[in-house]
């Protein structure tokens, strides 16, 4: 399987992320990437390749013009705003919740900050962008992969894309990416995909672009929102809305679910993306289920992840997996890898 590499990722590189009333060091760092990558290398499994080149407008098939224009321009709205900025991340400070309004894009740059952010774990920095964009091109260029008939593709890349809807970033998220694949394999003729988000973190971005549409299935196992981020969304009762009434299901799941409990659920979740007819498949490969995650909740082991691998093959559809979240530095290459040994038998 073919991998494509955000050779720009670490040009996206927060310093520091707030929680629980302090500025702490950013989870989502770029050794997570580097990781991935050395151990592929290490054990030989396919070519790597840079992402092809896409035009701005492919980012346009999800993302919203003025969410775009927005993030492209936010590094140098930030250091306009004062020079010494050039030395800090932008982080969002207000946000317009209920009764405010959403439709005015503000003047201000931190409004603008809150109008297309919802949470203060994201920092935005000098390269974002040119990262963001450069992750989102792996995404679009592994879906290409399929299109050619390739049986599976890897866009390894950070920052991650599943929080990231079409108008807001949040959740280290600022495009995303599996979102654009699915996108582009309809876009390329395939009538039914599925986007089957197995990272630790509810996928709230990707389910909000796709809920109303008969086209995109997606399906989420997560930590059960009433106590896991991203809180707002994946219970269970989200089923999709109008046209596309019947094409989502979540399953959240308690902290501390281990392997066994989290193979079923992964079960009812390919069940369901066979029943719904999909002809291609998306993963958002989140590797935050694991035992080690210092932010998660569930108890998977390394070799684990080999098995999840063989499964997600066995589903028998071309499939573009995205690598997502996991945090346990040291062991994401190794996690990562395991799941593409196992795909690949
Ligand atoms: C992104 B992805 C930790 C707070 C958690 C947000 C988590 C985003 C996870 N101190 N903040 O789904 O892996
Ligand atoms: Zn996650």
């Amino acid at each position: 399987m073919i991998t494509f590499y955000n050779h720009l990722h670490a040009q996206h590189q927060g310093k520091l992320e707030m929680f629980r009333g302090e500025l702490v060091p950013c989870f989502e760092v770029p050794a997570r990437a580097d990781h991935v990558l050395a151990e592929l290398q290490r054990r030989g499994l396919g070519t790597v390749q840079h992402p092809h080149a896409f035009d701005d407008s492919a980012l346009a098939t999800v993302h919203s013009p003025r969410y775009l224009q927005f993030l492209e321009a936010a590094w140098a709205d930030w250091v306009a705003l004062d020079p010494a900025n050039a030395a800090r991340d932008a982080l969002p400070s207000v946000w317009p919740i209920r009764t405010l309004r959403s439709d005015i894009v503000p003047d201000n740059f931190a409004a603008r900050m809150g109008l297309f952010s919802y949470d203060t774990g994201t920092p935005l920095t000098a390269g974002t962008w040119v990262a963001a964009r450069a992750g989102a091109h792996c995404a679009l260029s592994a879906a290409q992969q399929l299109v050619q008939g390739d049986r599976a593709a890897f866009a390894l890349s950070r920052p991650p894309g599943h929080h990231a809807g079409a108008d807001f970033f949040g959740g280290y998220c600022f495009l995303n990416n599996a979102a654009l694949a699915a996108q582009n394999l309809r876009d390329a003729g395939m009538r039914k995909v599925a986007v089957l988000d197995v990272d630790y973190h509810h996928g709230n971005g990707t389910q909000a672009i796709f809920y109303d549409r008969p086209d995109v299935f997606f399906a989420s196992l997560h930590g059960d929102p009433r106590t896991e981020y991203p809180f707002y969304l994946g219970h269970a009762d989200e089923t999709g809305a109008g046209a596309g009434l019947g094409c989502n299901l979540n399953i959240p799941l308690p902290r501390g679910t281990g392997f066994a409990a989290w193979m079923e659920a992964l079960e009812h979740s390919l069940r369901s993306i066979a029943a719904f007819g999909a002809e291609a498949l998306v993963v958002s490969l989140g590797m935050d289920t694991f035992a080690g995650d210092p932010i998660s909740g569930f108890t998977l082991q390394s070799e684990d992840y080999l098995r999840v691998g063989e499964r997600l093959a066995a589903a028998g559809l071309p499939t573009v997996l995205v690598f997502e979240g996991g945090y346990a530095v040291a062991e994401v290459g190794v996690n990562a890898v395991n799941v593409l040994e196992g795909f690949a038998g």
